[in-house]
């Protein structure tokens, strides 16, 4: 328990972290000229309702070990927290939400103070709480823990926020692992953004967390409020507090202390003792008795978090919160937008003993003394190892990844052999890769990996199949050295999770290079998960099948069309659809590296990033292709890699090129050959990268705009000597978008063909036919855009 000094300091820390929390966002407001007249919402009155329980984690609760997520309108108030610690600069408060400033909604890749977990999209950052600590567990029980301690994963939730559905989704795959070490605080201001919330929603949070194996802690009553219950009549006020509906105890604490007095003598008046224990006391005294809930009262939740810490369960924090909390717009239901007037703000700043011209001064108005509080600062627990951060080496990747040389296979296929061989393998990167999908493991390839390398659970698990000696194509053993994450179907989830495996070097300093596989039509029921993850930095690989149009039987429900395009605008992820298993190795090799590497400088020859790295998604299929025999040469790996390279080259008079992505290879290959006698040098492009070549490509046209003229890209070089009047058809299972960019490189006359309709069942031949993007598609396009001779194969159709 916390001594009465200790309690002192921390109390005045509140209130400044309040005060500069509300002078950021005053001065971003009131006083820096804003030229498009943006005004700030949503963060004076919800960062207020967390002053009390961010000031009582930071200065005393929190431990280095721990990682927190913190509600995206605390921000302010979480900038204000660093600003004293010396992890924030004044700068950068001054210029809250400007260019370069303190970011809105904390932001770990953006901001300079020690976030652990960006938020924003709300939901996201809570859930990302709990997979971080499953990747905790994944760390130790691979013995890679070493002398660290656990930490607590933290996040500070609204409790409109708790309406987001992958919050639940989140919950039920925790409880199946059996989380531990997760705290969630809910911030209980019955307060969302357009309104206050419903009547007794505590009691349905209550339920689910205990049903889901959780502890709660159920913050309501402050300890002034606990002393006044023990007073004569305290029981009548308690059961008057606990009756109050949300709205009236909102609008009452935005009326302040005369409207409390009036409502609470109208309801207890001529009651005796309760009577005398509310006339007793002075407006101001009244006020700040029912404005003293649970989540603004230091001494109960420092309790709160001390008790939990004694056991890893997981605990669901239930405190009570004032939306708003000591400003004067607090309770009111409108407050979310709200700002303090400059004569309200110049009131307060009276109030706080803030004297003109001192507002971002760290100790102005303290009774403490400056030395004392600079003390008090410098022992908080939490700072004590400094930067919190981890960095690991880079796990070193094999030469090449190898695979069975198969005459025809899909590229999902390759995926699992070459899987299977690195399972096979004792190499490095075969220990540091976890692969991870919702339970489409064994409809995704990754069986193989399975069989080898084991599921993860914390205990044991025996597959009762094994034991039984009943034939089984997979080995279902969960172990703690198991290398695979089964999950639940929930996309969001996967992205989550991917998302704290993709962090793990920098949460816990343990590299680990994850794999996640789904259906590429369920990319979008995750989308804003995988956005969150890469807005995270977070480092993961994510593999796709089936794609497209191409698993025709399956129907229009699992096609999906506009995925390379979300893997085109997304950034942070390089985006891949190889058609053969020999590029799909290269690719992987390279990927490994990839989501390794940081800074550096960028590559001069394609014009790429790749010196930052970042995350991979790779478009694969389920449609079987004969493989090309070749040799894999550094020349044709590196084009691989930047995103496309010439199957058959153009000659210099050529009428056409025909360039394709993925799994329609053969169909493009087929169209080249039956146009051959009917138009001169055709050329044959394969592009295993739509996004690398157009990155690459706007890349180096900006380059060139700075003054680098000699700038080049991949795409630009390959298309240099095609003769300009050449038409160009491109061809894509997916979204014909994905190419139609090619055209403007050199000014090709383009066509492109693709997907963009919702698609039948049928067989890949109907649905390449229905869609046109079969061999004859591509010779009824080359000939109306590559003018000649009719071309003798195109049947009429
Ligand atoms: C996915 C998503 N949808 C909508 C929003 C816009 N938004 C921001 S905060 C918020 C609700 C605020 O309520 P609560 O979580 O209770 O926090 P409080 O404002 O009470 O502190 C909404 C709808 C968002 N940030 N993310
Ligand atoms: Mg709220």
């Amino acid at each position: 328990m916390a001594d009465a000094r200790h309690l002192s300091i921390l109390e005045e820390l509140e209130r400044k972290v309040l005060w500069l929390s509300t002078w950021t966002i005053h001065n971003a407001n009131h006083l820096r000229a804003s030229e498009d007249g943006m005004k700030i919402g949503g963060h004076q009155a919800s960062s207020a309702s967390l002053s009390t329980i961010l000031s009582a984690l930071y200065f005393s609760g929190l431990r280095p070990e721990d990682r927190v997520a913190v509600k995206p309108h605390a921000s302010p108030i979480y900038h204000a927290i660093q600003y004293l610690f010396g992890r924030q600069t004044r700068e950068k408060l001054e210029n809250f939400r400007g260019y370069k400033g303190a970011q809105s909604y904390p932001s770990r890749t953006k901001d300079i103070d020690d976030v652990d977990f960006s938020t924003g999209s709300v939901g996201l950052g809570v859930a990302q709480t709990l997979f971080a600590s499953l990747v905790q567990d994944y760390v130790k029980a691979h013995g890679w823990m070493k002398d660290r301690p656990e930490g607590r994963m933290i996040s500070l939730v609204g409790d409109a926020e708790m309406d987001e559905g992958n919050i639940f989704e989140a919950l039920l795959e925790g409880w199946k692992h059996g989380i531990r070490n997760t705290w969630w605080i809910i911030d209980y201001n019955r307060q969302s953004l357009d309104a206050v919330i419903r009547e007794g929603l505590w009691e349905r949070f209550e339920a689910l967390f205990r049903n889901f194996g959780w502890d709660v802690v159920i913050l309501k009553h402050g300890s002034l409020m606990q002393e006044a219950f023990k007073e004569p009549g305290g029981e009548r006020l308690r059961d008057w507090i606990d009756s109050c509906p949300n709205q009236l105890y909102s609008a009452l604490t935005f009326q302040g202390g005369a409207a409390w007095r009036k409502r609470l003598l109208d309801d207890l008046g001529d009651q005796g003792p309760v009577t005398r224990l509310i006339e007793k006391r002075s407006d101001e005294e009244l006020a700040r008795l029912m404005s003293n809930l649970g989540g603004h009262d230091l001494p109960s939740l420092l309790d709160a978090f001390e008790k939990a810490r004694e056991h890893d369960r997981p605990v669901c924090f239930l405190a009570y919160t004032i939306k708003g909390f000591g400003l004067p717009l607090a309770g009111h239901k409108d407050n979310h937008s709200g700002l303090l007037t400059p004569t309200q703000m110049e009131a307060w700043r009276t109030a706080q003993g803030v004297r003109p011209g001192h507002e971002w001064d760290k100790f102005e108005g303290m009774r403490t003394s400056q030395a004392e509080v600079e003390r008090f600062l410098a022992e908080v627990p939490f700072v004590q190892k400094g930067t919190r951060r981890y960095s690991a080496p880079q796990v070193p990747v094999p030469e090449k990844l190898t695979f069975p040389a198969n005459a025809a296979m899909s590229t999902q296929q390759g995926f699992g052999f070459i899987l299977n061989e690195l399972a096979r393998s004792d190499h490095a990167l075969a220990s540091r890769v976890v692969t991870t999908a919702p339970d489409v493991t064994v409809s995704t390839n990754l069986g193989a990996w399975v069989n080898r390398r084991g599921l993860y659970a914390r205990e044991s698990l025996v597959d009762t199949f094994k034991k039984e000696r009943i034939p089984s194509t997979y080995n279902w053993e969960f172990s703690p050295s198991g290398q695979h994450i089964e999950l639940g179907i929930a996309e969001m989830n996967l992205f989550i999770v991917l998302s704290a495996l993709g962090l793990s070097h920098s949460l816990f300093g343990e590299r680990i290079l994850p794999i996640g596989t789904l259906y590429d039509p369920f990319i979008y029921r995750g989308a804003d998960a995988l956005n969150y993850a890469c807005y995270q930095d977070a480092r993961f690989m994510i593999v796709a099948t089936p794609s497209g149009v191409t698993l025709a039987p399956e129907g229009g429900a699992h096609q999906s069309i506009g995925t390379p395009l979300v893997g085109m605008a997304q950034d942070g992820l390089a985006s891949f659809e190889p058609a053969f298993v020999d590029e799909l190795a290269v690719i992987m090799r390279w990927a490994f590296d990839y989501m390794q590497r940081e800074g550096g400088e960028p590559d001069e020859k394609t014009w790429l990033r790749d010196e930052t790295g970042g995350s991979v998604y790779l478009r694969l299929s389920t449609r079987t292709l004969e493989q090309p025999q070749r040799e894999m040469t550094p020349d044709l790996a590196d084009d691989i890699r930047a995103g496309a390279y010439w199957l058959r080259k153009p000659g210099p008079n050529a009428q056409v090129v025909v360039a394709y992505t993925g799994a329609v290879a053969p169909e493009a290959i087929e169209a080249v050959g039956l146009m051959a006698e009917d138009r001169r040098d055709i050329g044959l492009l394969a592009i295993t990268s739509a996004d690398r070549l157009n990155a690459g490509w706007t890349a180096a046209q900006r380059a060139r705009e700075r003054g680098l003229v000699h700038a080049r890209s991949h795409v630009e070089r390959l298309l240099a000597d095609v003769p300009p009047h050449c038409g160009l058809i491109t061809v894509i299972d997916g979204h014909p978008a994905t190419l139609a960019w090619m055209g403007s490189v050199m000014g090709h006359r383009t066509r492109s063909l693709g997907v963009e309709h919702f698609g039948q069942t049928g067989t890949v031949k109907d649905l390449y036919r229905h869609f046109g993007i079969d061999a004859q598609g591509i010779i009824s396009a080359a000939e109306m855009i590559a003018p000649g001779r009719p071309i003798r194969h195109l049947k009429a159709v």
